[in-house]
């Protein structure tokens, strides 16, 4: 039986393909690992302690914060305190960015969270997520200024997300392909499951919330028509499949084709999800798997972010399926 593959015997090894790698992203990863591992472990005990249900507060997207959003994004700033390679973390959960205090504003690189996605499948035990994205800094001992910070998708260094559903996986790239990792609980390590993932260029799911179907553009009704006509040549209908977190939704497609939409609507243009560290980092790792990440008309990771919590439409999944959403929104746009 060849033997398993641990996370760091993975990063140590695709370390040293790379030229002049340092070492400094592995020890980033592992910190990640960690983050993921604790967080996994909190909500397999959520329902015996007293981390279920709201905070009473609302974060800087207006959004009421559970017990376990706030929970994970501490275990991540935990997890990053002692260290001086990451010098700040932009989060979800907090409006302004984090100075990690040991770096000292000399760390290399910052990291965004969107510490636990999902929140609304908490207190009903369904599927959760977690969403890194990592981008280098300009140098040593500069003043982290938001402008800074800004930075395109095409700019990140290594983008993943941790999916607690019936596993625990980690799923990540570092611009070298996709790989996945199972957590093994009592092992208390993450192994290799699934190497280069690689997406089908087309499928036959789509995920979308379709309660808000009367707040979209006639171009995404137009398209959603499409998915939902009889013919049998082209495989459609589609099947629909949405579970309330991105992170599932995405990976289901990232597994079988497909793809997952959050659309702009009448009232909110740029729709739910944060460009920096939703869409962005999911947009590269699926790019990396041979699929796309689109606003409908832009590639995600060529938008240029105004603001840190900035908002856009999302499309996301198999190539031709999302080349077909953006042929009926395109075709609306020029209407
Ligand atoms: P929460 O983390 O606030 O539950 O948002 C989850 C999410 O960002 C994404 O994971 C889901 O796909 C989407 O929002 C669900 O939003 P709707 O409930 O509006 O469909």
């Amino acid at each position: 039986m060849t033997p398993r593959l641990s996370l760091p015997t993975h990063t140590f090894r695709e370390q040293g393909s790379i030229p002049g790698a340092t070492g400094e992203f592995s020890r980033i990863m592992l910190q990640i690992a960690l983050g993921g591992k604790l967080i996994a472990r909190d909500l397999r005990k959520a329902g015996l302690g007293q981390l279920l249900g709201s905070t009473g507060l609302t974060n800087v997207q207006g959004e009421e914060v559970q017990k376990l959003d706030e929970r994970a994004n501490q275990i991540f700033l935990e997890v990053f305190e002692h260290q001086e390679l990451v010098s700040t973390l932009v989060s979800e959960e907090m409006e302004k960015p984090y100075l990690i205090k040991e770096a000292n504003g000399k760390g290399k690189y910052a990291v965004f969270l969107d510490p636990l996605d999902g929140s609304s499948n908490i207190d009903v035990n369904a599927p959760l997520g977690s969403i890194f994205s990592i981008h280098r800094l300009p140098g040593e001992g500069f003043p982290v200024s938001e402008e800074v910070l800004r930075k395109k998708g095409c700019e990140q260094v290594a983008a993943g997300y941790f999916l607690y559903g019936a596993s625990v996986l980690l799923v990540y790239t570092c611009g070298h392909g996709v790989q996945q990792f199972t957590l093994d609980q009592e092992a208390g390590e993450f192994f290799l499951s699934a190497n280069n993932l690689h997406i089908p260029k087309r499928g036959k799911i789509y995920s979308v919330n379709e309660g808000n179907h009367q707040k979209w553009s006639s171009g995404t009704k137009k398209f959603l028509h499409h998915l939902q006509e009889l013919d049998s040549q082209t495989g459609r209908p589609y099947s629909s499949r949405y579970s309330g977190c991105f992170v599932a939704d995405v990976h289901r497609v990232l597994c079988k084709g497909g793809l997952y939409m959050y659309p702009g609507e009448q009232k909110k243009p740029d729709g739910k999800l944060r460009l920096m560290y939703e869409a962005a980092p999911l947009s590269f790792l699926v790019e990396q798997a041979g699929g796309l990440g689109s606003t409908g008309v832009a590639p995600v990771n060529q938008v240029t972010p105004q603001a840190l919590h900035q908002r856009v439409p999302l499309y996301i999944g198999s190539q031709d399926d999302v080349r077909k959403a953006e042929e009926f929104l395109q075709s609306e746009s020029m209407t």
